[in-house]
């Protein structure tokens, strides 16, 4: 019998008693165990454990109710869906993810490689710190756990018994109603619009009907092409990095999903990154994250088509032509898909600190503003967003643009 054989809620004591029992096999020092809870994400708690001899990991543990909001709950089993993730992401994309110990849907707990050494990136960013590895380590990790798990590598029952064992639906229902609906009509009346933008924002997203068409198809493209294992929440708060590593983590809203989600959301966030660098006068950094959105288009396009050539087995997957309309099709979901990180990271429930840091208010407001404009491009002009350059083009046209409002 042990205290942990039914779910509550851990506290940090808890916790060095939780670890202690699950991973006997480490030689803690009792004397100077140590906790502290260190989450700053919106769902779960996040604690690190550590001693005086020099052992530390992370343990992940899962409330019923949302950290950003009591009245949203979401199964527990979210723990799960994350620690098989995590394994299947280290064997398709070695070493770009942290080692998981053990994992317990008991608790809602697992415990994992500790990467204190390591910086949460959108914090990093936010210091205008660069990391020139970033686009080539991201477009390797996005390529192998994506195109790798599609039907065109995958043997197709293989990759069905996948589609059950990761359908996902309430955190899938999060991002329906927070990305893919309500930063577009505020239907639940939880959209946070900045005062100075109200008027844009109602004339740009609540009263357009032409875009209102196209994100609905986003939506039922999100919940019907079960095309590859996404990550389903791929913004620079998931992704911990050196100047020399590159480690994704908090892969709870796995599912199986169209490619250009996960893609769109690492570009998404990276545009936050820049328009906190624009609004600081951070020219530098600027420059770097322009340059490395381009090269993460170009060299997530180039790594796939090599893959593809290298992984594709399907007889009729390897007929003249399909590779550049699948390329293609992907690259079109990953315009749509920026625009819509960006819109709802602008008005929606869950914002980016990158953008709501900015002190300034005229600054703040333009950024927003720039983002929306840049959105809604991406969005109704998918299909014309095939490299590096056309996002970087449409960034100073959106940029351009919002000066003029
Ligand atoms: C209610 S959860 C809000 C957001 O936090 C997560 O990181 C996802 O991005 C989700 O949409
Ligand atoms: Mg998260």
């Amino acid at each position: 019998m042990s205290r942990f054989d039914h779910y509550f809620l851990m506290n940090k004591d808890d916790v060095i008693e939780y670890t202690l029992e699950k991973l006997p096999d480490i030689a803690w020092d009792k004397q100077t165990i140590a906790s502290k809870e260190i989450g700053d994400g919106n769902l779960n708690y996040v604690f690190r454990v550590w001693d005086e001899k020099g052992h530390s990991v992370i343990v992940k543990h899962a409330g019923e109710q949302l950290r950003i909001s009591a009245e949203m709950r979401v199964s527990t089993d979210r723990n799960r869906i994350e620690s098989e993730i995590l394994q299947i992401e280290d064997r398709l994309a070695p070493g770009s993810v942290p080692k998981i110990y053990m994992y317990d849907t008991v608790m809602c707990a697992c415990i994992m490689e500790d990467l204190s050494d390591h910086r949460l990136m959108r914090y990093a960013l936010m210091e205008h710190e660069i990391f020139p590895r970033f686009a080539e380590d991201i477009t390797t990790f996005m390529v192998n756990t994506l195109l790798l798990t599609t039907d065109v590598v995958m043997e197709h029952k293989e990759k069905k018994e996948l589609v059950k064992r990761f359908i996902n639906p309430e955190l899938c229902e999060i991002t329906e109603q927070l990305v893919l609906e309500e930063p577009y009509n505020d239907l639940r009346g939880r959209n946070i619009v900045f005062p100075r933008n109200k008027a844009f924002m109602e004339r740009e997203l609540y009263q357009d009907g032409g875009l209102h068409l196209a994100v609905a198809r986003l939506k039922f493209e999100f919940m019907n092409n079960a095309q590859a294992l996404l990550h389903g929440d791929l913004h620079t708060g998931s992704i911990f990095v050196r100047p020399d590593s590159t480690r994704v983590f908090d892969p709870e809203f796995a599912f199986f999903g169209p490619m250009g989600y996960d893609v769109g959301n690492v570009i998404a966030n990276l545009i936050f990154a820049w328009d906190n660098g624009e609004a600081a006068g951070a020219a530098a950094f600027c420059e770097w994250a322009l340059k490395t959105i381009g090269e993460v288009v170009d060299l997530f396009k180039q790594k796939f088509l090599k893959a593809f050539d290298e992984h594709v087995d399907d007889h009729m997957a390897k007929t003249e032509g399909f590779k550049e309309y699948y390329l293609n099709s992907v690259l079109s979901d990953t315009a749509a898909y920026t625009g819509t990180e960006l819109v709802r990271r602008t008005v929606g429930m869950a914002q980016v600190k990158d953008v709501t840091s900015i002190g300034d208010e005229e600054k703040r407001a333009f950024a927003e503003r720039l983002n929306v404009l840049l959105a809604k491009n991406l969005i109704l002009h998918r299909t014309a967003f095939l490299t590096g350059q056309d996002y970087l083009d449409a960034i100073a046209k959106a940029k351009e643009e919002a000066g003029r409002d």
